[in-house]
């Protein structure tokens, strides 16, 4: 390898010289951006457990009427990162939201692309152009780039979600607006998207047109996934019970920029999970474990914990119960790492 010179090492007024016109030298620098072999991860691993955030979002509740919010959010931030640049990885946003009964989040439209996971809390529906798609644990919705959006809550008790939007990338990308519209009108009362799509490997052909084939399905009903997991488990006797989100017109995955995943660990499994370049988020909608990350302490998770781990590390993901399976939901970065041809 190289030996590089360094900064100190050229004269005082050189260095002034370069710093007056906006200039730069490289290779005092050249192995902070371009490390050997392996590259600079700020993502840390971390568990924001379900159990220490509740209390506060709940407290945010009392605290912040929705009229001075436009979204109760409480984020997580990943140190890595610096917290006040809201990141859970270079490209992913987390944010639990909390919305309590007959309050509504009001319509607005934006260019980050956004899906919500359901935590906790039954009688919301989240309309995304013009569609209302409710909201029960462990479904996941979309609210793609540019779709009108708001919440509401017609049942009782708080309702929380967590937040996933690629909204660093489009901040980095200096395209991250929004506006506000008056709340939608529709005459749909349910989301028709999902009936749309609820058979795998059928797709609505009508008037014998095929659907446009941007995000043509918003509600991914956990019902679903959990029941297609295990069909799949009485298949695959070992190796990892995975699922990916698609969008059922293409294949690919839901958005150009992030990639949304599902995964069963089997009664008492140890999961050894393929390495990959990207980060991941996880998050647990049933049972509990431990997650490990390049050999390190497990750290353990339960049911609607949110986890975040760096890529290019091993992770191994273990399931504590000896009698249930554990599933957990998971978003990453394959699809922008895929484009880019890093992956
Ligand atoms: C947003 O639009 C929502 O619509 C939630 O619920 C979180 C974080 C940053 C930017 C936009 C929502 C958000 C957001």
């Amino acid at each position: 390898m190289l030996s590089l010179g360094t900064l100190e090492e050229l004269p005082q007024a050189y260095r002034d010289n370069l710093t007056d016109l906006n200039l730069v030298p490289l290779w005092p620098s050249m192995r902070a951006v371009l490390p050997y072999k392996v590259p600079t991860r700020k993502t840390q691993t971390l568990n924001w457990r379900y159990q220490n955030v509740r209390p506060l979002l709940l407290e945010a509740g009392e605290l912040t009427p929705m009229e001075k919010a436009e979204r109760r959010v409480l984020v997580l931030a990943n140190p890595g990162h610096g917290l006040e640049n809201m990141q859970a990885t270079p490209s992913i946003y987390l944010g639990l939201q909390l919305i309590l009964p007959g309050e509504t989040a009001p319509n607005h439209r934006h260019t980050p692309n956004a899906v919500r996971i359901i935590v906790e809390g039954e009688g919301a529906y989240t309309t995304v152009a013009g569609e209302p798609c409710r909201m029960e644990r462990g479904d996941l919705i979309l609210t793609p780039s540019g779709k009108w959006h708001e919440h509401h809550h017609e049942g009782q008790g708080p309702i929380v979600w967590l937040d996933v939007l690629d909204l660093p990338l489009i901040y980095q990308l200096e395209s991250s607006w929004a506006i506000e519209g008056q709340n939608q009108q529709t005459t749909l009362s349910r989301d028709k998207s999902f009936a749309e799509y609820s058979a795998a490997g059928v797709v609505p052909n009508i008037n014998f047109e095929r659907a446009p084939s941007d995000s043509p399905q918003l509600r991914y009903p956990w019902t679903k996934t959990r029941a297609c997991l295990l069909e799949m488990a009485e298949h695959y006797s070992t190796g990892v019970l995975r699922i990916s989100y698609v969008n059922p017109e293409t294949g690919g995955s839901v958005f150009p920029s992030l990639g949304f995943g599902a995964i069963m660990l089997r009664a008492g499994e140890r999961c050894v999970l393929p390495k990959r370049t990207t980060p991941c988020v996880f998050h647990a909608v049933e049972g509990s474990g431990s997650l490990s990350v390049d050999g390190g302490e497990p750290l353990s998770w339960v049911e609607k914990d949110t986890l975040s781990s760096p890529g290019y590390s091993d992770i191994v993901l273990v399931n504590d119960s000896k009698t249930e399976p554990a599933f957990l939901i998971t978003a990453d970065e394959e699809p922008l790492h895929q484009h880019l041809g890093v992956y």
